[in-house]
């Protein structure tokens, strides 16, 4: 877009002095261009600088309550914010690459016209922030004064999200002097466009548009932080662009350290994909937390180092429970900055949601307005209390099992990788690759799982998701293994692989107990230092029962029956049968997939048929 104005003085125009003093003192000409492009076409009233002063952040609190995006809740620092009743969820349908004439992403990635979809988007923004103010934020994805860190530049006008970027991010401002006036910082732009009762008018124009060409991504006519904050499942597109031609790793993995004897620490990512169990297992008891959501790992003479890309979670909140989640819950009833999305705001001022374990009130203000139990939406469905999707937003510091290396620069080297999915009748509840490559392939780039409310669309259908991760991919999901087994042979001791399922069921009930996981990962870590012997099986190393059995009695107290091994580690062969035929289907017209993916698969198949033939459909470990 050409401008007739001078760049500088459109800015100065809209900007207090003290705004217009930031950013000039950042000395970026691409950014003074970016800015006064989105200032002209958005038309804001003025514009707000935020830097990274602890004024500036508050401010931006304030003002998100003044405006009425947020409302402050009975406990200090507590806020609530809704989306709107069709605004719960990450829009798949309308999130798109803009692409040039020609270019085809194949059939899973949608894309649109880089001319048409440009200029559709450009029309949303159009006089968008009439009446607003426009605030132009800077964060640091992943930790500052490292190589993992990327400077991005965010536009909005909305306080909520600036809010939510303030406690998910680390701060930018200065990090982006470093740049040097280069052009090599991720851009967001986004603007909730006309409000009607605080949430968006036009959501039938909801876009998110993304420019990986520019590295921009424009959103409008949404307020979902999924949808709107440009740092979290936004700026992760641009960033497994970036990394593919640079020998590194943009995942959607959690970073955890465990425990283990003699003080020792050993982390560990995870891939799964929403509502899997992926927060909780970031968050396990008696272990620490880094991440929960996204990781970017890099090679360092022959290790990986993961770091988390944010500072803060935006977790699910619906079962969120004092007994369940005890470093959560604190966080979440003591003093603080916590802002809570889509829950029930009750007269008591205090929010209440979904499983929380308590009893809630019977009505209150939630993402349909005035609830009242027993309430309806236009299909006649019952509208409850909180939507299953309301989140917390909180920092990752203020919880008693933060991992003291968070904001490490170097981050943490990495000793496993753990894929998971939504599984009832396939996978036992741990397993362990035969190495990086098979894991790579049979476990990561094989996750199946059931939807649920995160996106949106029908819940609890079996859908396969790579690495958890095929939502965000840009390119082939063939070059995305490639990419992630040549990660893995550039390391001299590549991470272990893990496969784990917490949603075995049978006769409609769980096999597994909610705190299980607590000893699959003090299994891997013992694997990971050679200190626990495994059965092999066709598709990967199991646990043995006397090592379960001590285990569950150390870390849980809990007594494990060998019933109740043979019942999770049976090997279904039928099941694992069937399940590598739809993985070979889905990899069937896809370009570019390692071949040594479908040899593996052949290799896997027949082992299991050899199984099958001697030992029968259902395989009991203790047969092995
Ligand atoms: C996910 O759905 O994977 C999330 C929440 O982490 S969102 O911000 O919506 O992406
Ligand atoms: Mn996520």
């Amino acid at each position: 877009m050409s401008s007739t104005t001078d760049p500088k003085v459109l800015l100065q125009s809209k900007m207090s002095e003290e705004s217009f003093a930031k950013i000039t003192a950042l000395k970026n000409p691409h950014l003074i261009e970016f800015v006064a492009e989105f200032a002209e076409l958005c038309n804001p009233d003025n514009i707000f600088v935020c830097g990274d002063s602890a004024e500036d952040k508050s401010l931006i609190r304030q003002t998100s309550i003044e405006k009425g995006e947020e409302r402050a809740l009975a406990t200090e620092g507590h806020t609530i914010h809704f989306d709107g009743p069709k605004d719960q969820a990450r829009d798949k349908a309308n999130t798109k690459y803009l692409v040039g004439k020609g270019v085809n992403l194949g059939q899973r990635i949608k894309s649109v016209d880089k001319e048409e979809g440009t200029a559709e988007v450009l029309g949303n923004l159009k006089n968008s922030m009439e009446g607003k103010t426009m605030i132009v934020a800077f964060y640091c994805l992943g930790p500052v004064n490292s190589d993992f860190s990327l400077s991005c530049a965010q536009i909005t006008d909305s306080y909520y999200v600036a809010h939510s970027e303030n406690i998910l991010y680390r701060p930018g401002y200065e990090q982006f002097k470093k740049l040097n006036g280069s052009d090599n910082f991720f851009r967001f732009v986004h603007s909730a466009g006309e409000l009607e009762n605080g949430v968006c008018k036009n959501v039938d124009k909801r876009r998110v548009y993304i420019n990986l060409d520019d590295n921009i991504i424009y959103s409008t006519n949404t307020q979902y932080a999924g949808n709107t904050v440009g740092l979290k499942k936004l700026a992760m597109r641009l960033a497994l662009n970036k990394c593919k031609n640079e020998g590194w790793l943009t995942e959607h993995m959690f970073v955890l350290g465990v425990n283990g004897k003699g003080g020792r620490k050993t982390y560990f990512t995870g891939a799964f994909p929403s509502a899997c169990g992926k927060t909780s297992t970031a968050m396990l008891k008696d272990e620490t937390i880094i991440g929960d959501d996204i990781a970017y790992i890099r090679e360092r003479n022959g290790v990986a180092y993961a770091a988390n890309v944010e500072k803060g979670i935006f977790g699910i909140i619906q079962d969120v429970s004092c007994k369940d989640d005890p470093e959560i819950w604190k966080v979440l009833n003591i003093p603080g900055e916590v802002i809570f999305s889509n829950v029930l705001l009750a007269e008591d001022n205090n929010p209440y949601w979904l499983g929380m374990g308590v009893e809630t009130p019977k009505k209150g203000i939630n993402y349909s307005g005035e609830w009242e139990e027993g309430k309806t939406d236009e299909d006649g469905n019952e509208l409850t209390l909180a939507h299953k999707n309301a989140r917390y937003t909180i920092e990752i510091d203020k919880l008693d099992n933060c991992d003291e290396n968070l904001n490490n620069p170097e981050g943490v080297p990495v000793s496993g990788f753990i894929y998971g999915g939504r599984d009832s009748d396939t996978s036992v509840p741990v397993v362990e690759a035969f190495d990086f490559a098979h894991g790579i392939l049979t476990m990561g780039a094989s996750i199946e799982s059931e939807t649920t409310a995160a996106t949106l669309g029908k819940a609890g259908v079996r859908t396969f998701n790579l690495m958890s991760i095929l939502d965000f991919l840009s390119y082939p999901m063939g070059e995305y293994i490639q990419n992630n087994l040549d990660f893995g042979a550039k390391l001299d001791n590549a991470p272990k692989v893990f496969n784990v399922n917490y949603f075995q069921k049978k006769d409609g009930k769980y096999l597994t107990g909610m705190h299980d996981k607590r000893v699959w990962v003090k299994w891997m870590e013992l694997r990971v230092h050679g200190d626990a012997e495994a059965i092999e099986t066709p598709v990967g190393y199991i646990p043995k029962y006397e090592d379960l059995k001590r285990l569950f009695k150390d870390v849980l107290d809990k007594v494990y029956t060998e019933e109740d091994y043979v019942e999770q580690f049976t090997i279904r062969i039928p099941e694992l049968l069937a399940k590598t035929d739809r993985i070979r289907e889905i990899y069937k017209d896809e370009v570019n997939v390692p071949a040594e993916f479908s040899q593996l698969l052949d290799v896997q198949e027949a082992k299991l048929k050899e199984f099958q033939e001697s030992k029968g459909d259902y395989v009991s470990p203790l047969s092995l």
